[in-house]
Formats: C-alpha cells, sequence, structure tokens
C-alpha cells in the first residue's frame, strides 16, 4: 500500500506531467490507496462471492505475477482501442482500431495482416489524440448485429451495423443505423467504451466533453449527456428515438436526462461487467492528480469536477463530500498518468488471480490487480511492469484477459 508521504512526490510529479493533462485523455494524480471512506457499501460487497469466500484481512493470498504472451506482434494492429467477441464464436476475438476498423484476431493463427470486419474510416475522424472508433459491442443475442461508438470532427456517434448478407463474418458498412449522437465540444474526454450489461441493455460511457478542469460542468450536469454512463435498451423503439429508455434509469421520470445511469465521471477510459457478479467497473482518468477505479451503481455520483478522487477539485477546499461515491482506489502520479481500465479476472490458467480486476496506467505500463475484500474496502499490487503503451484490455470467452498495446500489439495475460 502506497503511503501518503508519496504525495510530497507527487507535487513534483505534477508539474512535469501538467502541460499533457489536458491535451490527451491523460489526466494526473498522486499518491494512493484504500480510503478511510466508505468507498463501497457493506450490501455491496457482501452479496460477491469472491471477496466473502476470500474474507482475509492482510494480502497474503496475493496472486503470483503475470507474464505476457504475445498473441500478435507489434505493428498487426494500427492504434488498438478495444478487443471484443461475440458469444457465436467463442474462438476469435475482434480488435477495435482507432482509425475506424474492426479486425479479426485468431490466437491460435497468426495471421500477419489480419481480416478486415469493418471500416468505416470514411466517416471516423481520428484527427486528434483521443478520437476515432473508440468501441465495439456485439449484441448478445444477435450476434451479426454490433454497436461502434465514434467520433466525428464535432460528435459522438453509437449506431449499429448488420452483418454482411455475403460474408456474415464481415460486417456492412452500408448498413449503418445512427443509434444516438451527441456534440463533443472538444477533441478529448471522449469515453468511448460501449458494453451490453447483464440486464441486456447497452452501457455507453461517455467524457465530460474535455477541456481542464470540466469548464461545462458536464459531469455534474444531469441534463448533459457528458462525463456519463449511459444506458438504453436498443431492442425497443420509442417514437422518434431509435431505442428507448429503460423504465427504472435514474432520470427515467425527470429530473436528468434519461439516458442517464451514472454521472460525476470525467473519462470513464474502459469499463466492464464482471460476469461473475455483474458488477459494473470503470476506470475514470484523472486531471491532475488521482486516476480512479470506480464501481458504478445506478444513479450514482462519482464526484467529478467536485471532486477529484478523494480530493475536492472545484472548490479547492470545503468540497461537499454528500451524495458523492469515491472510487475503491485511486492512484497518483508517481504511479501513473492515465488509468486503463480493465476487466475482472474469471479465466482459469491462473487460479490465484481469479475475481481480481486488472487494470493498468497507459503510460507507465504497470498492470496491476484489485480485489475487493470482505470489509468493502480494496487491496491491490502490481503485476507486471509491462513496457508497453496499454490502451484497453479484452476478455476472451473463456476468461483469459488480453492486453492491447498502442504499438499494435496484442497479449495474454499468461501465469508468470
Ligand atoms: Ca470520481
Amino acid at each position: 500500500m502506497i503511503g501518503m508521504k508519496k504525495r510530497f512526490l507527487a507535487v513534483a510529479l505534477l508539474l512535469a506531467f501538467a502541460p499533457a493533462c489536458d491535451s490527451d485523455r491523460n489526466g494526473g494524480t498522486s499518491a494512493s490507496a484504500v480510503p478511510d471512506d466508505p468507498g463501497v457499501s457493506a450490501s455491496t460487497a457482501s452479496d460477491d462471492p469472491v471477496s466473502s469466500a476470500s474474507a482475509v484481512s492482510d494480502d497474503s493470498a496475493v496472486p503470483v505475477l503475470i507474464r505476457l504472451e504475445e498473441i500478435a506482434p507489434k505493428g498487426t494492429y494500427d492504434r488498438p482501442t478495444g478487443l471484443e467477441r461475440r458469444f457465436d464464436r467463442p474462438d476469435v476475438l475482434y480488435v477495435v482500431e482507432q482509425a475506424g476498423r474492426i479486425r479479426l484476431l485468431d490466437p491460435s493463427s497468426r495471421e500477419a495482416t489480419p481480416e478486415a470486419v469493418l471500416d468505416i474510416t470514411d466517416r471516423v475522424s481520428d484527427d486528434g489524440n483521443e478520437q476515432g472508433l473508440l468501441g465495439l459491442a456485439f449484441h448478445p443475442s444477435r450476434p451479426g448485429e454490433a454497436y461502434v461508438n465514434y467520433t466525428t470532427k464535432t460528435h459522438t456517434v453509437v449506431s449499429r451495423f448488420a452483418a454482411d448478407p455475403s460474408a456474415s463474418d464481415r460486417l456492412d458498412p452500408s448498413s449503418e443505423k445512427v443509434i444516438l449522437t451527441f456534440r463533443q465540444p472538444r477533441a478529448n474526454h471522449n469515453g468511448g467504451q460501449l458494453a451490453f450489461g447483464p440486464d441486456g441493455m447497452l452501457y455507453i460511457a461517455t467524457g465530460d466533453g474535455g477541456g481542464a478542469g470540466d469548464p461545462q460542468g458536464n459531469g455534474q450536469d444531469k441534463h448533459s449527456l457528458l462525463g456519463k454512463i449511459l444506458r438504453i435498451d436498443v431492442d425497443r423503439t420509442d417514437g422518434e428515438l431509435a431505442y428507448s429508455i429503460p423504465g427504472d434509469n435514474p432520470f427515467a421520470g425527470g429530473g436528468g436526462a434519461p439516458e442517464v445511469y451514472a454521472y460525476g465521471l470525467r473519462n470513464p477510459w474502459r469499463f466492464s461487467f464482471d460476469p461473475a457478479t455483474g458488477r459494473l467497473w470503470a476506470a475514470d482518468v484523472g486531471q491532475d492528480r488521482w486516476e480512479e477505479i470506480n464501481l458504478v451503481e445506478k444513479g450514482g455520483n462519482y464526484g467529478w469536477n467536485v471532486r477529484e478522487g478523494l480530493d475536492c477539485y472545484k472548490p479547492a477546499e470545503g468540497c461537499p463530500s454528500d451524495g458523492l461515491i469515491p472510487p475503491i482506489h485511486q492512484y497518483g502520479r508517481e504511479d501513473g498518468v492515465s488509468v486503463t481500465g480493465g476487466y475482472v479476472y474469471r479465466g482459469s490458467s491462473i487460479p490465484e488471480l481469479k475475481g481480481w480486476y486488472v487494470f493498468a496506467d497507459y503510460a507507465f505500463g504497470t498492470i496491476w490487480g484489485l480485489r475487493l475484500k470482505g470489509d468493502g474496502t480494496a487491496s491491490h499490487r502490481v503485476l507486471a511492469e509491462s513496457g508497453l503503451q496499454i490502451t484497453s484490455f479484452g476478455a476472451g470467452s473463456d476468461g483469459e484477459i488480453y492486453v492491447c498495446a498502442q504499438d499494435g500489439g496484442i497479449f495474454r495475460i499468461r501465469n508468470g
């Protein structure tokens, strides 16, 4: 556990990294650790079979260190931003490329130029560092149906593509149906993750719209779609909408945008559902100090831009805490500058890692494991220093976790 003394060091590092904070999705942060605050409610923690089964008070049951098995060498993919799967094709994966392509990944055959499943580079803008094709989710029961999240120069677009009738492995670029689109005031902080939850709803991560410190206050604005995790039902339309609002969304009856599921987020860069517990884990990239891991609950307010991690942000002192859910974990500038969220490990090749949430720092390349303890707090440890710029993770149908590197390499986490 990192001590508070490191915060002094973090101040110096903060100065070094500060100019980068607003120009990319990197935010920064300093020190550590498990908060004294009630990070997660006891009821949330107690229904986790993993944490309750391993309710130990120390970290003696920590997993072994891991190694990264190269599945595709660098240069195979073009700036991957995600790695997804569809339920009817358990043996292959789909790599999302920032410029606007989706390519197959067959771990059993190392193709130098993997087949393109979809190419929408004609409508995706990746001019900005954080723009591009940022998310993909296949429908959980109609596998030929894909949902993507990308940016144009001015907007986020969430749309659906159908299978190519002449080649069911491919998606038909002419079949695009825009589901939801909204303006992005700046090029950065676009979120972009898509995932279907255990409830069959489509969850969408959006950033705060960019600009240092969330100048428009989007994170706390319940009526804005920015700085949120949204939840929509794509199986039903509603009047002009290409989707419908789940009846139990927090603001389905008013008080905010009905699509909002959770708010107070800055730039949630990758979220995932733990298939064993249904929990939604989200990493939120920090501004100047703290990178966060959050357990996201319906209607939850994760604090930005009132707070950055556990600290006050606006106002800098005396900020309120009522109703704000602190991160389950945060780390600071001496440990990294931009968190990349991952997955809870549910594979079988590393038994000691089962139930641990695996995540990384994009710039430092450190990969951590974090688990909930019986008391609802979290403990974490370094699993590997990868030396990679880790843009995203992915989980195979077997629960094994994959790593996407900025240089186009793909790796699988293996027992060290
Ligand atoms: Ca927060």
